[in-house]
């Protein structure tokens, strides 16, 4: 079944390429790239090198190597791997007979099969495959295998690629190679932070006597051989990193671990059973459109491997697919990528809370450095969470100056979404212990902060907070930006309700480690009274910021872009072409009905959605995927449908701009990838909770009969399938806490398998 042009599944969990485009090589690399979570390895292939973006990306290795830009490492490539036939060196320039490049989501592996022709008329044939293994996080095994039709002469360079792609900056700095056995490394250290890297390979295969290239930061065998027609070469290479920020043992580990492997197939073996058991928790099935289906799966799959399960450490907004944005954590994380964790496998989601806990201290140091009090979490948080957003973010293209972006001092709804995203924590898993080693502390931080944020009008007898920037990015330095506001009122509220959830000793001791004074709480308790929420208008519009509605009205919003002098231009602040009209970036005021789907009446959320939507240019990948499951809410299916392609297939199709203002933004859209899964589940299932009340009010797309995902709440966990008019709910395990669910506006008990018609 065709995907698009090249592209194609034939069983809703592969992906197959059947034509090489180099051009493609930045968008294809992100898209059949392997990872776990630790790292990441681009989808290129093993002679490929830096001018096709062949990287590793590995976490919790930031440095800065260009002054600017704080960003992940890529490290050395140990599965370069080169051929030369009768003296021609092999690539994809060649005449291609065949060629398949395949994405294997159910297993995560990535391969490649083609044959060539050669400009010595040669026919070679090379077959090489490769996974990040989930079995052992550090390591890469690859197969690579070639034969020809004729007797030829080989040349094979294999070895560890030190002159590596990355996007600012050389990051490492000081390489070392050893060989061993049948094993050669490389150590170097970054080059500001002077972290140790060590990259190890271990080839198994029969081929005998080689010697050693090492020029030019390329550690290479070389073997040289006279190769009989239509005999097969087997390499089998094992690629191994580990960081000093994984263990002080860094180097001793790459070497056991290498040591310690058996085989290629060994490995996979070992490897495909975490991945069955993943797809355990996270799969959701959709019996219909089998295009949907491998979208939607090649989502999930990219969102778990860009999610650090080994350490509390940030999901980057591109994950491990490349250096972009930083490798650090925007508000997409608590957003976009918590839920599916949070309702399939909890203990990853607090995982990620966890990390806002580790780095509570980059969070105050920021407030205390903008001259407020408590925590103001960073727009760009990386390991210490100190902000990691520049000041000149994008560039000005018409004149070539840097822009000074606020995102990193105006946006601060990131804080009061943290602590959305830890009430939902703990109402799905009343998790009390989590709320008393960290959860508290984060909140009365961010309760603080707010506190100290917001700006008592007397004349209005209210609170507002001014000068800000909510998620519609064009639009910089608006005051009462209502998504802002309300997200402030409820983490507000759940400080406060936090008196009572925690036992008094506990609060004490919480209260004493901050120096937390009563008055302070009685201050959140006026500010919750009093602060200012955006109502809707007798049209039943709500504002998305003060003054909103005088903007110059531009529908569609797509029409502003005739007024573009250069295709690169930045849209936004200070003076792009949408900041004096209502053409919005992204879903803002929409994004506050995904958070609250019952907060408004469903008039209210329709006359915004019918307002919002044609003002929304949709140019970040987060926007898609907040409309489709607002209408889908509302029952617009086919707008909710056609929303959900346009998000799902975000990278599958490349539909987005990798260049924007100057600033390379490409890779993997994984915000856009966890929303996958809430489109279907909180969309068109119609998932959502109210006082911890289950409910379903499904609405399927036409194509699907049925939709198929599991849930894990309070301890149980169930596989709900809704069908066209029915809702089938099977507890995986016996019940553990009682679930009530509502539907069809009747309250039901959930003991057992029930079944119900809607
Ligand atoms: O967090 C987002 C933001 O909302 C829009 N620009 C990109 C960021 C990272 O995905």
């Amino acid at each position: 079944m065709k995907i698009k042009e090249n592209l194609f599944t034939s069983n809703g969990w592969d992906i197959i390429e059947d034509k090489y485009d180099r051009k493609q090589s930045i968008n294809s690399g992100s898209n059949f790239m392997i990872g776990n979570g630790y790292l990441g390895y681009r989808g290129t292939f093993a002679e490929e090198g830096k001018n096709e973006y062949a990287a590793c990306v590995v976490t919790d290795t930031w440095d800065k190597a260009d002054g600017k830009w704080e960003e992940l490492s890529t490290v050395p490539n140990a599965l370069f791997t080169k051929l030369f036939i009768n003296d021609e060196e092999i690539s994809l320039d060649k005449t291609i007979n065949s060629f398949e490049r395949k994405l294997d989501i159910k297993h995560g592996i990535s391969s490649r099969k083609a044959n060539l022709t050669l400009d010595n008329g040669v026919s070679l044939f090379i077959n090489e495959e490769k996974f990040a293994s989930l079995n052992n996080l550090h390591l890469i095994p690859m197969k690579y295998k070639f034969s020809s039709n004729q007797n030829v002469k080989v040349k094979i360079i294999t070895g560890i690629d030190s002159d590596i792609w990355s996007l600012n900056g050389q990051h490492l700095k000081n390489h070392s190679y050893e060989n061993i056995d049948d094993m050669l490394f490389v150590r170097a250290n970054t080059v500001v932070n002077n972290d140790n890297v060590v990259v190890g390979e271990r080839l198994i295969t029969n081929l005998k006597n080689y010697t050693i290239l090492n020029k030019e930061e390329k550690y290479f065998r070389v073997f040289e051989f006279n190769l009989e027609a239509n005999k097969e070469i087997i390499l089998e290479k094992f690629m191994c990193v580990y960081t000093s920020n994984d263990n002080e043992n860094f180097y001793l580990n790459t070497k056991n671990d290498l040591i310690n492997v058996k085989s290629y197939n060994n490995e996979l073996e070992k490897h495909k059973i975490h991945w069955e058991k993943l797809w355990n928790l996270y799969d959701i099935k959709i019996d219909g459109e089998i295009t949907d289906q491998v979208a939607l799966r090649f989502n999930i799959y990219h969102a778990i491997i860009a999610t650090p399960t080994h350490k509390s450490l940030p999901i980057g907004a591109r994950g491990l697919s490349c250096q972009a944005y930083q490798g650090a954590a925007f508000w997409d994380q608590e957003i976009y990528n918590m839920p599916m964790y949070l309702y399939s496998n909890p203990k990853v989601a607090r995982n990620i809370l966890k990390y806002r806990y580790n780095t509570l201290d980059g969070a105050r140091k920021k407030a205390k450095k903008l001259g407020f009090e408590g925590a103001y979490y960073a727009w760009i948080s990386g390991k210490t969470g100190e902000e990691l957003c520049p000041d000149f973010f994008f560039k000005d293209v018409l004149t070539g100056r840097d822009i000074r972006n606020h995102f990193n001092d105006w946006q601060i709804h990131i804080s009061p979404d943290i602590a959305y995203a830890i009430n939902r924590y703990y109402s799905v898993t009343n998790d009390l212990d989590f709320l008393i080693k960290y959860g508290a502390e984060i909140i009365f931080e961010i309760a603080r902060f707010l506190a100290s944020r917001v700006v008592y009008k007397p004349v209005k007898k209210r609170y507002e907070l001014i000068r800000v920037q909510g998620p519609d990015e064009y639009h910089e330095n608006v005051d009462n930006n209502a998504f802002t506001n309300y997200q402030t009122k409820f983490a507000l509220d759940f400080a406060l309700n936090l008196q009572t959830i925690i036992d008094k000793e506990n609060l004490k001791k919480i209260k004493e480690k901050i120096n937390l004074k009563n008055e302070e709480i009685e201050l959140w308790q006026d500010i919750y009274n009093k602060i200012y929420l955006p109502t809707p208008n007798k049209n039943n519009l709500i504002e998305q910021f003060d003054g909103y509605f005088n903007l110059e009205d531009i529908v569609p919003a797509s029409k502003v872009t005739e007024r573009l002098k250069h295709k690169e231009e930045y849209y936004g602040w200070p003076n792009g072409i949408t900041v004096f009209t209502q053409c919005i970036k992204q879903a803002d005021l929409i994004q506050l009905f995904c958070l609250y789907p019952n907060l408004f009446s469903k008039n209210i959320i329709k006359a915004n959605y019918e307002y919002y939507e044609p003002r929304t240019l949709h140019f970040s990948s987060l926007s898609p995927s907040s409309y489709s499951i607002v209408a889908a809410n509302l029952g617009i299916i086919d707008e909710a449908y056609s929303k959900f392609k346009k998000s799902i297939n975000i990278d599958l199709l490349n539909t987005n701009e990798a260049i924007s203002g100057g600033t390379f933004i490409g890779g993997i859209h994984t915000a856009a990838c966890g929303a996958a899964w809430q489109m279907v589940v909180f969309g068109f299932a119609g998932v959502s909770f109210e006082n911890n009340v289950l409910q379903i009010k499904p609405n399927l797309p036409k194509k699907w009969n049925s939709v198929e995902f599991y849930l894990y709440l309070k301890e149980n966990h169930l596989k709900i399938k809704i069908e066209k008019n029915r809702v089938i709910i099977t507890p995986l395990k016996n019940i553990k806490t009682n679930i009530e669910l509502k539907i069809n506006n009747s309250l039901h008990l959930i003991t057992h398998t029930f079944e119900i018609n809607y």
